[in-house]
This record gives C-alpha cells, sequence and structure tokens, in this order.
C-alpha cells in the first residue's frame, strides 16, 4: 500500500495504490473525481445498448446484465465467446467509447507502466442483489500482453482472486464505489470471481453495482 505523487498530462497527482498480486495494482478511489460524468455516460450507451442477460454456450442465461460500448463488444451465445463489432440486440455497431471512460482507461493503464494501452471495447456488467459472477479467465482477447482496467461503481462486491490453476488459492478483496484495477502481465491470466452481491445502497445507482473493463480485444 502506497501513497504516490504522478507527473501527469494534468500536473501533479496523488495515488492511493494497493499491490493485489503481482502486476496487478488497485488504484482506491481514482474514478471518484469522474463519477458523475462516467454514470452519466453509463446511461447514455444504456440507451442505444440496453443491458442484457447473455447466454453461455452451456444454456445458462447469466445472472450479470451486460452491454458494451467502443468499436467491438463482447459477447456470448450458445456458438461460443467472441467479440463483435455489431451488438446482437439492436443489429447496430455497439455506442462509441466515451471521451472519459477512454482517458480514465488510459491514465490508470500508465499508472500501471501501460504506456500505449488504447483499449478497443469497454464491457459493462450489472450487478443486483444476489448476483455473482462465476471463477473464470479473460482469454478472449487477441494480445494478453495488454492489461485489462476495471472500475467499480456503485454498491460494494467481494471480488475473488486466485492463479494461472483454476484451482489455485485464492484472496477476497472488496472493491467499491471508484475503485479502478489494472490487470496485467503475471495477473493477466488469473482465474477470478465476484460473490453473490450483498443488499446495499449507494446514492448514485440504488441497489446496483457497475463495473467497467476496458480491453484491447484485436
Ligand atoms: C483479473 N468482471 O468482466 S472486474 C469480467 O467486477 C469480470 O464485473 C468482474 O471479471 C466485475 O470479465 C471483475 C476485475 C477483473 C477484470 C478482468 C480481469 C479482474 C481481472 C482479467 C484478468 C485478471
Ligand atoms: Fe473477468
Amino acid at each position: 500500500m502506497s501513497n504516490d505523487l504522478f507527473e501527469t498530462d494534468e500536473g501533479i497527482e496523488r495515488v492511493w495504490q494497493e499491490v493485489l498480486a503481482e502486476d496487478a495494482l488497485i488504484l482506491r478511489g481514482y474514478a471518484l473525481a469522474e463519477q458523475h460524468v462516467l454514470l452519466r455516460a453509463v446511461d447514455d450507451v444504456i440507451r442505444e445498448a440496453p443491458f442484457r442477460h447473455l447466454v453461455t454456450p452451456g444454456g445458462f442465461t447469466m445472472s450479470v446484465a451486460m452491454t458494451n460500448c467502443g468499436p467491438l463488444g463482447w459477447v456470448s451465445d450458445r456458438r461460443g465467446y467472441r467479440y463483435d463489432a455489431i451488438d446482437p440486440t439492436t443489429g447496430k455497431p455497439w455506442p462509441a467509447m466515451p471521451p472519459v471512460f477512454l482517458n480514465l482507461a488510459k491514465e490508470a493503464a500508465a499508472l500501471a507502466g501501460f504506456d500505449d494501452f488504447v483499449p478497443d471495447a469497454c464491457l459493462i456488467n450489472r450487478y443486483e442483489v444476489g448476483t455473482r459472477l462465476s471463477l473464470h479467465q479473460d482469454r478472449d482477447e487477441a494480445d494478453t500482453n495488454q492489461p485489462i482496467v476495471s472500475v467499480s461503481l456503485g454498491i460494494p462486491a467481494i471480488f475473488q482472486f486466485g492463479g494461472n490453476q483454476r484451482t489455485d488459492p485464492k484472496i477476497r478483496v472488496p472493491l467499491t464505489h471508484g475503485d479502478v484495477v489494472v490487470w496485467g502481465g503475471r495477473s493477466r491470466l488469473a482465474y477470478h470471481a465476484v460473490l453473490p452481491l450483498k443488499a446495499n445502497s449507494h446514492p448514485l445507482t440504488g441497489s446496483v453495482r457497475i463495473n467497467l473493463t476496458f480491453r484491447k480485444a484485436r
């Protein structure tokens, strides 16, 4: 855990950092400065590309509701998982990535040492009370040398973080409103999960948690 000064385009900024694991860096509260703009941008995206519950290749409906913005979006159906430029629900391209999303993802990645991260996909997850995300790896992206940046908004979740093997020991970490995490290098293919959300409420989102994940899919 450390409280460090960084020189950025905006001047000097103070960032609270926690090393979660090798090459996994938590920037606690890093999104707070933009919280209102971020949530307004989520509302704009979901008006064009509503949240939906995707079906896994195995035929299970996911309890997390999802949508995307940016040039590519992550989708799942009976045929498999993939990134696609077209939203299967609307038949149209995904909404553009809001500038505030892109800038935040790039800045966070740069703080973690990924200077030229340019995400082409932002997956937006919505968790309601009881929603969970079962243990998985994120390996649908072409280049796993590129990090993933996640932004948590709304009610807290307990995140589970393991190793590169499904059965590796796992640690539990709370992720709360405004937390940003950069997952790269040796953490990039780690198994992870979100435990069922407990009832709670946040002044800006109500009883919901929103998670943004920025990815370089291609
Ligand atoms: C560690 N989302 O969308 S964000 C996902 O809170 C996903 O919605 C969770 O797992 C959520 O795939 C967790 C944290 C996260 C995202 C991607 C990772 C952790 C990661 C990729 C590799 C390792
Ligand atoms: Fe994931």
